[in-house]
């Protein structure tokens, strides 16, 4: 169901999707600090010599190569590092001698190593198979001298490995037909980069419960944006001057899609199709390095300058800049078929330490597989878990990071190695728990901390974890989105009970509450990347992702969208928007949206456009006057969320009234006006729902707010509960056609007066209803 493969050669991974549970596993030993054996290439304080640092448990002979230009030439300098107790191999070069090798501007770096499987010999030169024993050992090794190798540790990379001009990638793939050609004229190059000091200016403290988060893609954000420089579109920079935008949508977090590096240097080789591009950028290639693509300024250093003033542009704004991360695989790859042989391209990892970075199958012959994308990153492994915790690190202290969204996190909770996949909440031996501990999370009330966030689930047996993600981990709630879309769009088809409904609505307590978290852990979401748009998820009934360029053509992508075109009717379309849109800003949890969903942006049914670098993908800015009332709906909505604490409960609502004045913290209704009984919960022939809840107990500046849902098609007509002692229910909005329009949601102090208790409101079919009590 996912988007983002990178070749067309048949992935082998139907062996491995399935087995389950072989191998043992090892004890989890005590978590390392952060960035114990300063690893990398870094200069020392006096700028005069610059010691390199890199791990390999099995590595017999490591070398550096220096190099004046990225490509097309060789190096200028070379020296073999020693290795220590720790396996790590460092050497300590003095500036004076690069410059005079010849290295006069920025140092760029790769390395070469040999192993057990490829044992040095002195007859060895580039392009050569002295030593060679094997592609892959018994251990699983997979060293290659004539491979150059990216540290994994480069805070920036020159270039991705297939540039503009290449047609394949094989200069880095092992086996017979291609061991031994050297990619070093090709690879990619670590930069040596001074230590940065730049302000990130002030993170917010926001608890993450107040947060509204804005998915989005940065190049995708301002590409098409005529009020940004041309120069500065697409660009962390262009990124930065939608910080006021953002705001004014009532966005408090933007999470970005993935900005390590990533494949996506040969997107625009053909400008108008799509084939071997990468636009999402879910295949990493370093997970130091903020992508090159992105910046405006592409000199060495640039990019990590410009993500820095983005950072401080959002931080200046009272944003928090979220980050999407992948380490449940790489953008090395999986395995492909070349001549017969099973082939493994080699660019940082695997030519380093296959088997610590790398999850394999029990005879460490092949990778194994749970994300359909590549190999498996050995999530268990401790040295492996440096490689995270210190990218990790990197991005939250010194690019500014304020809260990172993990891809496939299932992966992350893996507690086997090699053979199998078995995950678990509770091992404190995991990545998952390990991030946690080292970096802690945001505190409920806010403060200093990181926002950590899972998308709780992967592809393969095992993997779907919603609910069993552990304590300090916020998720994707994929119940909450396939709850309410099927309410929605699947009514008649799958059922969907009141119960059900009010469970999404206030939290998810069956999800969060049972393990001891909190309703803000739930993230809420009716639409994200991966899938439909929001105005697609209500005018589709099938993806189309086969369409020509530029709204395709895709691959993949799943056909369980729970999506419906509303007979067609467009006006229909926009009010099931409008109701998506309005059960996050009304739920418990955090809300999380989609850029570009508040014009109803469309991709006209491509539920996976992962590798669609087109202005069709790109946001649009030049809204039709409907998608200008759908933004003035969905920002004044937001602004509502923002203004009513009581929408944003830190704890699970309570039934009990908390305070004494006779109402209760939450209530829920029937239209009636009644209390639910067990047959009214659980039938799933009732559609409608209603819900009270009293602000006094929470300092809102609404004595209550009363929000009532008609699902069905018909209307309903709901008896209006008490507002509390003197006072009036008035109307914020209403959802239904009759009300669309600029002042579909009223601004404050514009409410209409609707009466007291009793009071009869008909409510449209599909129409939500969203009262304050004064
Ligand atoms: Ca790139
Ligand atoms: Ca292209
Ligand atoms: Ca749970
Ligand atoms: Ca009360």
């Amino acid at each position: 169901m996912r988007r983002h493969r990178r070749r067309v050669t048949a992935l082998l991974l139907s062996a491995v999707l399935t087995a389950t549970g072989l191998a043992a596993t090892t004890s989890p030993p005590a978590a390392a600090s952060i960035d114990t054996h300063t690893l990398g290439a870094r200069y020392d304080s006096a700028g005069s010599a610059i010691t390199f640092r890199i791990r390999s448990a099995a590595a017999t002979r490591m070398v550096v190569h220096l190099y004046a230009t990225p490509t097309g030439a060789a190096e200028r300098a070379s020296h073999v590092l020693t290795r220590d107790a720790a396996g790590v191999f460092a050497t300590t070069v003095s500036v004076a001698s690069i410059r005079a090798a010849g290295i006069t501007g920025t140092v760029y770096y790769g390395y070469r190593a040999w192993g057990p499987n490829w044992p040095y010999s002195s007859a060895w030169t580039k392009g050569s198979s002295a030593g060679f024993v094997a592609d892959v050992d018994a251990a699983g090794n997979r060293f290659n001298p004539n491979k150059l190798l990216v540290d994994p540790y480069a805070r920036e990379i020159s270039h991705d490995p297939l540039r503009p001009g290449m047609t394949t990638e094989t200069v880095y793939a092992s086996g017979p037909a291609y061991r031994t050609i050297d990619s070093g004229p090709h690879a990619p190059k670590g930069i040596v980069l001074p230590a940065t000091t730049a302000s990130v200016g002030t993170k917010p403290a926001r608890a993450f419960a107040d947060d509204i988060v804005y998915e989005v893609h940065v190049r995708g954000l301002t590409m098409n944006d005529p009020g940004v420089p041309a120069a500065y579109r697409g660009t962390y920079r262009g990124a930065g001057m939608k910080a006021a935008y953002l705001a004014s949508l009532g966005v408090t977090a933007v999470e970005f899609l993935p900005l390590q590096e990533t494949l996506n240097d040969a997107n625009d080789v053909d400008p108008t199709g799509t084939a071997g591009d990468n636009y999402w950028g879910y295949m990493t290639l370093n997970w130091f390095a903020p992508d090159r693509r992105y910046a405006a300024d592409r000199s060495p250093g640039g990019p990590t300058r410009e993500f820095q003033e983005m950072v401080r542009a959002f931080h200046d704004a009272g944003i928090k800049v979220l980050v999407d991360v992948v380490y449940n695989h790489t953008g090395e790859g999986g395995v492909y078929q070349a001549g017969g042989a099973q082939v493994y391209n080699l660019l940082s990892w695997r030519g380093l330490d296959n088997p610590t970075y790398y999850s394999l199958t029990a005879d460490r012959q092949a990778s194994w597989d749970n994300t359909g994308v590549g190999g498996n990153y050995n999530t268990y492994n401790p040295v492996a878990q440096d490689l995270i915790v210190d990218s990790l690190a990197y991005w939250k202290n010194t690019l500014g990071v304020d809260g990172f969204r993990h891809d496939l996190a299932a992966m992350l909770g893996n507690t086997c190695q090699h053979g199998c996949f078995s995950y678990s909440r509770t091992d404190p031996g995991t990545a998952l728990n390990r991030i946690t501990r080292e970096m802690p999370p945001r505190p409920a009330a806010g403060g200093s901390g990181v926002d950590w966030i899972a998308e709780p689930w992967a592809i393969g047996a095992g993997t779907y974890q919603v609910g069993n993600m552990p304590a300090g981990w916020s998720e994707w709630n994929g119940r909450y989105r396939d709850t309410l879309r099927r309410d929605q769009n699947r009514m008649g088809y799958q059922a969907v009970t009141p119960g059900q409904l009010a469970d999404r609505f206030a939290g998810s307590a069956d999800l969060y509450g049972d393990d001891g978290r909190r309703p803000w852990n739930s993230v809420n979401f009716m639409v994200a990347h991966d899938g439909f748009t929001l105005r697609d998820l209500y005018a589709c009934n099938a993806k189309n992702n086969a369409q020509p360029w530029p709204y395709g053509p895709s691959d993949g992508g799943t056909d369980d969208n729970a999506s419906w075109d509303q007979g067609g009717v467009a006006a229909d379309q926009r009010r099931a928007a409008r109701n998506g849109h309005a059960f996050l800003m009304v739920s418990a949890g955090t809300p999380m949206v989609t850029g570009g969903d508040e014009v109803l942006r469309t991709t006209r049914c491509n539920n996976n456009p992962y590798n669609v670098d087109s202005s069709a993908n790109w946001l649009g800015w030049s809204p039709s006057a409907e998608q200008a009332t759908f933004r003035t709906f969905a920002s004044r909505l937001a602004s509502f969320r923002l203004a009513h604490p009581a929408l944003r409960p830190r704890s699970f609502y309570s039934a009990a009234d908390g305070n004494g004045n006779g109402m209760a913290q939450l209530a829920w209704f029937t239209p009636a006006g009644t209390a639910p009984d067990g047959g009214y919960w659980q039938n799933p022939d009732n559609h409608a729902i209603a819900w009270r809840i009293d602000g006094t107990e929470f300092g809102d500046p609404a004595a209550a707010i009363y929000a009532a849902y008609n699902g069905w098609s018909g209307d309903v007509n709901f008896v209006l509960p008490s507002p509390g002692a003197g006072r009036q229910w008035y109307r914020v909005t209403d959802t239904s056609n009759w009300a669309e329009g600029p002042d579909q949601v009223a601004q404050p102090g514009a409410e209409t007066h609707l009466g007291g208790q009793g009071t009869n409101y008909l409510l449209r079919g599909r129409g939500l209803l969203l009262l304050i009590a004064r």
